[in-house]
């Protein structure tokens, strides 16, 4: 296949770029590498050194003598690039990694909240009104999140992004018809998310455009069977406050003995995937597009459901390390219950990794490898949902 990565060169983009192009598909990756200019604002880089796009695609092309072609623009301002890159391509598939995905940084303050709404919707509208005027019949493949349905559940498992609902029409009869689950984002990078959704379902409606949206869980792990071919391959591993999502942030804390940052009493449940899950997902869904004038396909893409205190428990349990319950800095609920239908990738042969599958001691191992690079400063998360 003929594959464009949009967003290449970030945490899940870079190992799918990786995997993709070791199985054989053409691979091009556009990213305006704002991520690494975000480390730079905020005095934090990724744990693990990351080389510059130059040295990591020249390292890819000595291991395996395959290329992958790299533009750098930003797909949410350079609108005729990303036009002309898709009519010079003709790819089968983009997959669209490119948004600003902390929802930490989301909330720092106005311009967190003005950048990533710019950003993230700019960037889907412009991809999706891009391949409408190129003609191209193109698989869309976007990276989602399970926050565009809240955390919550009504004694259900969450779909996988539609609900049949029946109402009383005005003869007092029911009707029966098939809705997007109701979005209910918790932060302003979660709301982007759920309006990315509404731009599939009108684009997918009036253009035909094929749209499959995978609504991903928190991801863990960092390497993968292609980026530990060489240090220069190596993927990004965000610990700080605003990037470090909550299992690799544990088990980074872990390894060098710092107490582990619990919100609140740690009640929330969330759901979870390993990396190398990852990027077989989004092969799964480049597998498996739907046909002309089917509605667009919705995937949760996760494998497992903990709650952060269990998963500083069991971390604890393992390291001695000890647990400290913060004040937390988000809006969200304490406490709540999640259950999520995944029967998607299953029934398409996915064969998830568990975290009891002793992937977390891997994580912990490349911690402490580069523990010297952490910033003890920047662990506690500083961005607050408001001011109460
Ligand atoms: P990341 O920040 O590491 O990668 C995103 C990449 O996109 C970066 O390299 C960035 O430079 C690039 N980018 C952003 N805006 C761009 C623009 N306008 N033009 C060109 N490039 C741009 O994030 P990630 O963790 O790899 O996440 C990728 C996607 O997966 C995001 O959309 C995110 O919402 C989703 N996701 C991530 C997780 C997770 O736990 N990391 C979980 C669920 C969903
Ligand atoms: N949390 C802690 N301590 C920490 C960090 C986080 O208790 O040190 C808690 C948070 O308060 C929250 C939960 O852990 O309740 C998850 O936080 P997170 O930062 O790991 O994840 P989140 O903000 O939801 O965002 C991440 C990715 C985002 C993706 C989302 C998937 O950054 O791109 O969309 O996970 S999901 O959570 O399923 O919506």
């Amino acid at each position: 296949m003929n594959i464009i990565i949009l967003g290449g060169d970030g945490f899940c983009g870079w190992p799918t770029a990786l995997y993709l192009s070791n199985k054989g598909h053409a691979v091009t990756i556009v990213d305006n590498l704002s991520r690494r200019k975000i480390d730079i604002e905020l005095e934090c880089w990724s744990l693990t050194p990351i080389k510059p796009m130059g040295i990591r695609l020249q390292a890819w092309k000595e291991i395996t003598g395959k290329e992958i072609d790299f533009y750098n623009f930003d797909i949410s301002k350079n609108y005729s690039q990303l036009l002309n890159l898709l009519i010079e391509k003709m790819p089968d598939a983009v997959i669209h990694f490119a948004e600003q995905r902390a929802a930490p940084y989301s909330m720092k303050g106005s311009y967190g909240k003005r950048y990533t709404v710019d950003n993230n919707l700019n960037a889907t509208n412009n991809l999706l009104a891009a391949i409408v005027e190129s003609n191209l019949d193109i698989h869309v493949v976007h990276l989602g999140t399970m926050g565009v349905y809240g955390y919550g559940t009504a004694g259900m498992k969450i779909p996988e992004g539609y609900l049949t609902v029946q109402v009383e029409n005005e003869h007092g009869e029911m009707v029966e018809r098939e809705i997007l689950y109701p979005a209910n984002p918790g932060s302003i990078y979660h709301m982007t998310k759920t309006q990315d959704a509404l731009m599939f379902t009108f684009y997918n409606s009036n253009d035909g455009i094929r749209i499959t949206d995978l609504h991903q869980g928190i991801v863990w792990g960092t390497e993968t069977d292609e980026t530990r071919l060489d240090d220069r391959l190596i993927n990004r591993f965000d610990y700080d406050g605003d990037y470090g999502t909550v299992l690799n942030r544990f088990l980074m804390q872990a390894s060098i003995d710092y107490p582990l940052t619990v919100h609140g009493t740690g009640g929330q449940t969330r759901a979870f995937i390993h990396i190398k899950d990852t990027v077989r997902c989004i092969e799964i869904a480049l597998k498996n597009p739907q046909k002309q004038g089917e509605k667009v396909k919705i995937f949760n893409q996760m494998t497992e459901t903990h709650t952060v205190i269990d998963l500083a428990k069991m971390i604890s349990e393992k390291t001695n390390v000890k647990i400290n319950l913060m004040k937390n800095p988000r809006n969200e609920a304490d406490e709540n219950e999640l259950y999520v239908e995944n029967k998607c990738f299953l029934n398409l042969g996915l064969d998830p990794i568990k975290l009891e599958d002793g992937l977390l001691g891997e994580v912990t191992e490349i911690a402490k490898k580069y523990a010297t690079y952490c910033d003890l400063t920047k662990i506690v998360c500083t961005s607050y949902w408001n001011n109460n």
